[in-house]
């Protein structure tokens, strides 16, 4: 890659505005906070900045049900506050990425509420509006144009009385779909994404991206799904990846980035995406978006009920799903990494120690991720360590997902305890407790009452004492970003993983015709001992250097090739 883009070398960090850092005292985390904070991304060593929504919405989906594309929330500050945020992140060299959100709106935009105004309203094909179906009566069960269950449970159609028709919407009945079909849409998108990027953005993460084009007959007819556990129709076929999604991405292209000049960054977000379809959708001769991030590797640790319902993660399939997706994408397009965001629980509670090793397996997960071949994504905490929020109670969680989750599971008659259990470890809110950002009450994430629960021990888990202690996950992250910013084999190596079916330890390796990194990482809480000739190593520069590891004193091989990591241990070689 002679002329590589800038983001090949990047490393994103991932703002949740709601629970970042709150500058007012309501409780509610707020742009002047996040400009605030920006010191510890650059101390980080982060080059851009994902800002999940700020624009103006009725928060059923905490800004993911936008209202208006043009306009700060007011729960978040102001259009001026945010352009304060973008000069600010300019001056320490870090561009800021918009969340796109225009697989739908709220219902509350102008946009719906001129459609919904009457049948022959000159919005009303801006979504997707529908009879109930033949032969039955509007408003009865089974009455639905299809058959399809929504993301948070239920329809996926809502009636609306006035005009007697459904309307649609994948997630909450706050969110109705706007229909990409009509060029009138797409073209007042591409002027909103325009008019970002004259403020001076640098660029997008495209929400449930590849969810836009529906499989939609040439008289209008969308087809039922097949039955879910949950009893609704499974429509996912019918609109995931559809037939126009190339089109509609070379257009945008067209319509937007390629009005301007230099090169912004696009990540689209498209669950359910596939290696052939990602690479079509990342190849940049198509044009469409730079990188996806992809859903696979998440659903690991799904049982048979979906995600409340999880199982033990088995490390080989984890090994085997990224380095795929290493393969898959050597050639041509390129990978998102990353374990954690708003939609998921954290990865150290997930998948590390969040009890005695929770420093050490959070660096050791970290240095996994980060040596892998893509763009990193660092979603807020992360870099502390910050584990799941350890909710017990209903009343806890604010997210519409998991609330939705348990009104169904009521319905459906599982056990309360199998529901919490279930909530404690995949809730969303595990992700969207306040930052701490130092050891005072909540952390430091807000001086009045947070709209939802802090994660217990903020006390030492907090960004001010990181940045004290050299030994913190947050001083390992930097040192993996500056590895990233420093040594192209991280960019470029060619990744080869060995033991694939070891269920403790991850091995790869990173070849450039320079040099080559070692990864070995201990994924287990015990010692593990490690045979170099076994896994092919023995050959070559001995294991020597150290470019980064989770221990100040590194494990290092002995005369006879072998090393015992310690629990959780990491250690990445160089050699030449
Ligand atoms: O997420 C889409 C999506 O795939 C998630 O809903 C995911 O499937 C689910 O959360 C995992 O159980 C995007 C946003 O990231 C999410 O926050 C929004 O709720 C959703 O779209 C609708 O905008």
């Amino acid at each position: 890659r002679a002329s590589r883009p800038w983001w090949h070398t990047a490393v994103v960090y991932q703002v949740y505005p709601r629970s970042f850092a709150d500058s007012n005292g309501d409780g509610v985390g707020d742009i002047p906070g996040i400009t605030a904070r920006l010191d510890h991304l650059d101390e980080l060593g982060v080059d851009v900045v994902w800002l999940s929504p700020v624009y103006r919405s009725p928060h059923d989906d905490n800004g993911y049900d936008i209202s208006d594309y043009t306009d700060v929330d007011p729960a978040f500050g102001t259009l001026a506050d945010l352009d304060e945020l973008i000069a600010e992140a300019a001056r320490r060299d870090i561009g800021v990425v918009m969340d796109l959100v225009v697989n739908h709106t709220s219902d509350e935009h102008p946009w719906f509420e001129e459609s919904r105004s009457s049948t022959d309203s000159a919005k009303r094909d801006w979504y997707w509006w529908r009879d109930a179906k033949p032969g039955t009566t509007a408003g009865e069960p089974g009455a639905e144009p299809t058959n399809w269950g929504s993301f948070f449970s239920g329809s996926a159609w809502q009636l609306d009385e006035a005009t007697g028709q459904y309307y649609l919407h994948l997630f909450s009945r706050k969110q109705p779909d706007l229909n990409w079909e009509n060029p009138e849409v797409r073209a007042e998108i591409y002027a909103m994404m325009r008019w970002w990027l004259k403020r001076g953005v640098a660029g997008f993460r495209m929400d449930v991206i590849n969810l836009i084009s529906k499989r939609v007959g040439r008289d209008g007819s969308l087809e039922d799904g097949a039955p879910r556990a949950d009893g609704w129709g499974n429509g996912f076929p019918q609109y995931v990846d559809g037939p126009r999604m190339h089109a509609f991405l070379a257009e945008m292209h067209q319509q937007v980035f390629d009005a301007f000049p230099g090169t912004y960054l696009t990540v689209g977000e498209t669950p359910g995406v596939t290696l052939e379809q990602a690479r079509a959708y990342t190849d940049p001769a198509n044009r469409e978006v730079d990188m996806v991030f992809q859903f696979e590797h998440m659903g690991l640790d799904h049982g048979v009920g979906g995600k409340f319902d999880p199982r033990p993660l088995h490390l080989p399939d984890l090994k085997a799903n990224l380095a795929r997706w290493q393969d898959g994408l050597a050639e041509t397009g390129w990978n998102a990494l990353y374990w954690n965001n708003h939609d998921q629980p954290r990865i150290v509670s997930r998948w590390g120690d969040d009890g005695e090793h929770r420093v050490v397996s959070a660096k050791t997960l970290g240095t996994v991720l980060h040596l892998h071949r893509g763009t990193p994504y660092v979603y807020q905490g992360e870099e502390l360590g910050m584990p799941n929020a350890g909710f017990t109670s209903l009343e806890q969680y604010r997210d519409l997902e998991s609330l939705n989750h348990a009104a169904d599971a009521e319905r459906l008659g599982i056990d309360p305890e199998v529901l919490l259990r279930g909530l404690a470890a995949q809730s969303r809110d595990n992700a969207r407790t306040g930052v701490a950002w130092d050891g005072g009450p909540h952390g430091g994430f807000t001086t009045g009452e947070p709209w939802i629960g802090s994660t217990p021990g903020w006390e030492h888990t907090n960004a001010e004492a990181a940045r004290a202690d050299q030994g913190s996950v947050f001083h390992h992250y930097r040192r993996l970003i500056e590895l990233r910013h420093t040594d192209p084999v991280v960019v470029d190596g060619e990744f080869a993983l060995l033991a694939p079916e070891h269920e403790e330890l991850w091995a790869f390796t990173r070849t450039t015709a320079e040099a080559q990194l070692v990864v070995l990482a201990n994924l287990s809480g015990d010692e593990l001992a490690v045979d170099l000739a076994e896994l092919g190593l023995a050959e070559g520069a001995p294991l020597r250097d150290v470019a980064v590891a989770s221990h100040a004193e590194a494990a290092r091989p002995d005369g006879e090739g072998r090393l015992v990591l310690r629990p959780w241990e990491s250690v990445v070689f160089r050699r030449a």
